[in-house]
C-alpha cells in the first residue's frame, strides 16, 4: 500500500465489517458504528457480530496509516462470497476471510477448496460420499472450474495437461501428519485406474472394469501401508517412509505401468515404539490372521507377548480388525504376483525378528546369552543361521589392527544395540526388496511404449512430537524442500504471468526458506557436520551437538537455537514451527552399521530368500571402494546422504515435470468428525504457505480482471452520458475510461494484454464506489418515482 491507504479509511462506513483478532476463534467479526476523523487521526467503533457486549475500537495516527506501520483491521467479505469455492476470488484477500471461507465451506460439509492453483482439503474424518464411481465419471472429461473443487478434478487437470502440453505432471500431496495425504493419493490413483476418458478415441469405456496393470497398482497400497505404514499419536495410520509413484501412460492414453520410488523408511520403529505407538502394522496383522499352521511353525503369539511389539502397551486400534488386513494384504501379494512360497518367506523373516527381539541377553558388566536361549534358537532356525556364532558376534565385537585381530565382550546394553541392528537391517532390507519386486510386476514390459507419467508424491508429513530424533530431523527436513519447491514455483507462476501479460514488472527474487534448507544440507551443514562426526573414531552425539552450537549459532541465527535448559538437544526454526531434537541417538542411526562378522553371517545364511534380499539392488548410491576391502568394509553412505541425494533427485523429478498442489489440513488435534479448530487451521495455513502465497501476491497485483468483467462490472463509474449500451464499444477502451476516471495513483494498477492487475485491497475501493454510485442511483429513482405519485 502506498500514500493512498488514506483513501482506504473512507470504505470503512457504518454497518462495514471487519476482523479483530481473537485468542480462542483466531478472528472476530465486528461491524462499524462510528467513525470520527480529524486531521491527525483517525478513530473507528465497531460492534461485535457474536458479543452483544462487546465492542471493539481502532484508533491511529493519519501518518501511521499512510506509512504502513500500522494497518487498518483486515476486511470482512460480502456473505455471498464468505463460500466462494477458490480464496482468489475473495475480494478482500486477508488471513481472517480465507480462513473464514474454509471454515463456513467446511461447515456446509464442503471440504475442497481451491486456493488458486491449489487445491485445500480440510480432513472430515469422516465417510464423505464423494469418492463414488459415478463422481469419477462426472469429473472425468470435465474442465477446472465446472464442478465443486475436487481432488478429482486436480486429477483430471493433470490428465489433460499431460495430453495437451505432451508432458510428465506431477500432483504434490502435501500437509501434516493425520492430515489426509495417504487418502487423497489413493483417491488420486483409483480416480486414473478408474476415470473413462470420454474424449480418446480408440480407447473403450471401461465401466467398473479395470486393467489387470490398473488393479496391480491399486494393490500396492494395501501392501506398502502394511509394511510401511504405523500408528503414531499423530495418525493411527501414519506413513512411515516418502512416496513417489510414477503411474505411466502410453500414446493412446492406456495405463501401462507404474514405478515406484520410496524414501527413508523409519527404522527405529522395528525395535522401539513411543507409548501409545505401534510397530509396523504388518506384525500385528500376522499375529493375528497366521494360520494354525504357521503359528506352529513360526512359533507365534500374541503381539503382547513379543518385545518388539508389546513396549508400549498398545497392540490393537480400535477400528482395525487386523486379522481381516492380513488377508486382505495376502490377496494384494497375490495381485501382484508375489508367489505364495515367496510369501511364506517373507512371514517367515518378519517372525524371526519377533524372535531375535526377544532374545533375552543377560550379565551386568559383560553381556551374557545361553547357548540354548529358546528365542535365539528359534531365530536362527528361521533366519537359517548358525545358532552359536550368530550369539558369538552378539556379546562380542573383534577389532581388526594391522597386526592382529582382538576380540573383547560387549556391555549388556553394547550386546542390545548389535540384535536391535541386525533386526533393523533386515527389515529395511525386506522393504526395499518389496519395492522393487512390485516394481518389476508393475513395469511396462515393453518400455518404449510408455509416452508420458503422472506422478503422485505422497511423504511423511512435518512432525513435532514431545521427543523429536533423527527420524523427525529427516522428515522435516523433507518437507522443508517441498515447502520450497512450492514457494519457488508459485511465485515464478505469478511472475510469469506479469510477463505474459507484459505488464511493468521487475523480477523479484524470492528464497524464503533457503537459508534452513542451506543449514541442514550445505558442505558444512547439519548432515555434514553429522557425517564427519560419525567418521570420528572417538565421534559422539555430544560432539555433534557441540559442533553444531559452535558453528551455527551466529551463521544461521534465525534458523538454529540451542535450546536454554539443555546441552543435548538444538532447535531448527522449520518453515512449520520450531522442533527441539534430542541429539542422543543421532549419530548411530546416521551409521546404521551392523558388524562385519554378523553381516557376513547373514550372506552366507542357508536361507536363500535371505541371501537374495540383501544383495544391495544394482541403482545403491556408489560407493567409495578400495580393491582390497569387501564391500562392507567400504566406506558405507550414511543414511542421512542418501536421503539427501534421494531429496535432490525428487526435487530434480519434479522439477522437470508440471506441477499440480493438494494442501491436506488437520481441522482437529484428536481426529473428530467434523470438528473445526480455528486456531489449528490458522496455524497449517501459516505454515503450508496458503497465507504465504497470499502475502505474496499482495506485494504484486493479486487481484485481475478481464477487459469484459470488469467493464461490465464497474461501467456504473463512468458517467452515464458517456454511456450508451447499444454502442457496444471495446471493452478495453471502457476499461480505460473506469480507471482513469477513479483511481488516481496509477501505482495501483496495470493493464496487460487481456487484463487489468490490480494491487491488494484495490477492489474493495472499487466495490465502494460502485456501491455508493448504486445507493444514489436508487434513491434518485425513488426520488423520481415519489414525483409521479
Ligand atoms: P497423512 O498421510 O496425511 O498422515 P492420512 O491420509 O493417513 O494422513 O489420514 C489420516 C486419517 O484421516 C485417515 O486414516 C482417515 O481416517 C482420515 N481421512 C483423511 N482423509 C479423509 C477423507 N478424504 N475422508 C474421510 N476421512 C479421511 V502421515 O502419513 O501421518 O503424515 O506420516
Ligand atoms: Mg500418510
Amino acid at each position: 500500500m502506498t500514500g493512498s491507504n488514506l483513501e482506504l479509511i473512507e470504505v470503512y462506513s457504518a454497518g462495514i465489517k471487519a476482523w479483530f483478532p481473537d485468542e480462542e476463534l483466531g478472528w472476530v467479526s465486528a461491524s462499524v458504528i462510528s467513525k470520527e476523523t480529524n486531521s491527525k487521526s483517525v478513530k473507528i467503533l465497531f460492534q461485535d457480530d457474536i458479543n452483544a457486549e462487546k465492542q471493539h475500537v481502532f484508533e491511529a495516527a493519519l501518518a501511521d496509516i499512510e506509512s504502513n506501520k500500522v494497518g487498518l483491521p483486515p476486511l470482512r467479505n460480502p456473505p455471498k462470497m464468505e463460500n466462494t469455492d477458490d480464496l482468489t476470488n475473495l475480494s478482500y484477500l486477508n488471513e481472517p476471510s480465507v480462513l473464514n471461507t474454509i471454515k463456513t465451506r467446511y461447515e456446509e460439509k464442503n471440504i475442497y477448496t481451491y486456493s488458486g492453483i491449489v487445491l485445500i482439503a480440510a480432513n472430515p474424518f469422516a465417510r464423505v460420499q464423494i469418492y463414488e464411481p459415478e463422481i469419477i465419471q462426472k469429473y472425468s472429461g470435465s474442465r477446472r472450474g465446472e464442478l465443486e473443487p475436487h481432488l478429482f478434478a486436480i486429477a483430471e487437470d493433470a490428465y489433460r495437461c499431460m495430453i495437451r502440453d505432451n508432458k510428465n505432471q506431477t500432483i504434490i500431496v502435501s500437509g501434516e501428519s493425520g492430515a489426509g495425504k495417504t487418502v487423497s493419493a489413493k483417491y488420486i490413483m483409483r480416480y486414473f485406474a478408474t476415470a473413462d476418458d470420454k474424449e480418446a478415441s480408440g480407447k473403450q469405456a471401461k465401466g467398473e472394469t479395470m486393467t489387470e496393470v490398473e488393479e496391480q497398482i491399486l494393490a500396492t497400497n494395501p501392501i506398502m501401508e502394511a509394511f510401511g505404514n504405523a500408528k503414531t499419536t499423530r495418525n493411527d495410520n501414519s506413513s512411515r517412509f516418502g512416496k513417489y509413484i510414477e503411474i505411466q501412460f502410453d500414446k493412446q492414453r492406456n495405463i501401462v505401468g507404474a514405478k515406484n520410488k520410496t524414501y527413508l523408511l523409519e527404522r527405529s520403529r522395528l525395535i522401539f515404539q513411543p507409548e501409545t505407538e505401534r510397530n509396523y502394522h504388518i506384525f500385528y496383522q500376522l499375529c493375528a490372521g497366521a494360520s494354525e499352521a504357521e503359528r506352529q511353525e513360526l512359533a507365534l503369539k500374541e503381539w503382547s507377548e513379543f518385545h518388539y511389539l508389546n513396549q508400549s502397551g498398545t497392540g490393537v486400534i480400535p477400528s482395525v480388525d487386523d486379522a481381516k488386513d492380513f488377508q486382505e494384504t495376502r490377496t494384494a501379494l497375490n495381485t501382484i504376483g508375489i508367489h505364495k512360497k515367496t510369501q511364506s518367506d517373507i512371514f517367515r523373516l518378519l517372525a524371526a525378528l519377533l524372535h531375535l527381539g526377544d532374545i533375552d541377553i543377560g550379565g551386568r558388566n559383560d553381556a551374557t546369552l545361553a547357548d540354548d536361549e529358546p528365542s535365539l534358537l528359534k531365530a536362527t532356525q528361521l533366519l537359517g543361521l548358525d545358532a552359536l556364532n550368530f550369539k558369538k558376534w552378539i556379546v562380542r565385537k573383534q577389532i581388526v589392527t594391522r597386526s592382529e585381530k582382538i576380540v573383547t565382550n560387549l556391555s549388556p546394553t553394547q550386546a542390545q544395540v548389535v540384535r536391535d541392528s541386525v533386526a533393523k537391517y533386515i527389515y529395511a532390507h525386506l522393504f526395499d526388496w518389496l519395492v522393487a519386486n512390485i516394481n518389476d510386476s508393475l513395469s511396462c514390459p515393453n518400455a518404449e511404449v510408455v509416452h508420458s507419467f503422472i506422478g503422485v508424491l505422497d511423504i511423511y508429513g512435518f512432525e513435532h512430537f514431545k521427543k523429536n530424533s533423527f527420524e523427525q530431523f529427516c522428515i522435516n527436513y523433507a518437507n522443508e524442500k517441498l515447502q520450497q519447491q512450492f514457494n519457488q514455483h508459485v511465485f515464478k507462476l505469478e511472475q510469469e504471468e506479469y510477463i505474459k501479460e507484459e505488464i511493468d514488472w521487475k523480477f523479484i527474487s524470492f528464497s524464503d526458506n533457503q537459508k534452513c534448507i542451506e543449514m541442514i544440507e550445505a558442505k558444512m551443514g547439519i548432515l555434514s557436520l553429522l557425517d564427519e562426526e560419525s567418521r570420528l573414531p572417538s565421534g559422539s552425539d555430544q560432539g555433534f551437538c557441540n559442533k553444531l552450537y559452535q558453528n551455527f549459532n551466529s551463521t544461521y541465527q534465525d534458523y538454529f537455537k540451542k535450546p536454554r535448559f539443555s546441552n543435548n538437544a538444538f532447535v531448527v526454526a522449520h518453515y512449520a514451527h520450531d522442533v527441539q531434537y534430542e541429539a542422543e541417538g543421532f549419530m548411530d542411526k546416521n551409521k546404521d552399521t551392523v558388524p562385519e562378522e554378523l553381516l557376513n553371517l547373514l550372506q552366507g545364511s542357508q536361507n536363500s530368500f535371505l541371501c537374495d534380499m540383501i544383495q544391495p539392488p544394482p541403482s545403491t548410491p556408489i560407493v567409495e571402494q578400495s580393491p582390497k576391502k569387501t564391500m562392507n568394509q567400504a566406506k558405507k553412505p550414511t543414511l542421512g546422504s542418501i536421503f539427501k541425494l534421494s531429496l535432490i533427485n525428487l526435487m530434480d523429478t519434479i522439477g522437470e515435470t508440471n506441477v499440480h498442489y493438494i494442501r491436506c489440513i488437520k481441522p482437529n488435534e484428536a481426529k473428530d468428525a467434523w470438528v473445526f479448530q480455528s486456531s489449528i487451521v490458522l496455524s497449517q495455513l501459516r505454515a503450508c504457505g496458503v497465507l504465504e502465497t497470499i502475502r505474496i501476491s499482495c506485494a504484486g497485483y493479486p487481484t485481475r480482471w478481464t477487459f469484459k468483467d470488469f467493464s461490465e462490472r464497474y461501467h456504473a463509474l463512468i458517467d452515464f452520458a458517456h454511456w450508451d449500451p447499444t454502442a457496444k464499444p471495446e471493452a478495453r477502451a471502457v476499461c480505460s475510461q473506469i480507471l482513469d476516471k477513479n483511481i488516481n495513483d496509477t501505482d495501483k494498477y496495470q493493464v496487460g494484454l487481456t487484463k487489468i492487475f490490480f494491487r491488494a485491497g484495490q477492489l474493495a475501493y472499487m466495490e465502494k464506489l460502485r456501491s455508493d454510485k448504486m445507493n444514489s442511483c436508487a434513491t434518485m429513482i425513488q426520488k423520481n418515482a415519489l414525483r409521479f405519485l
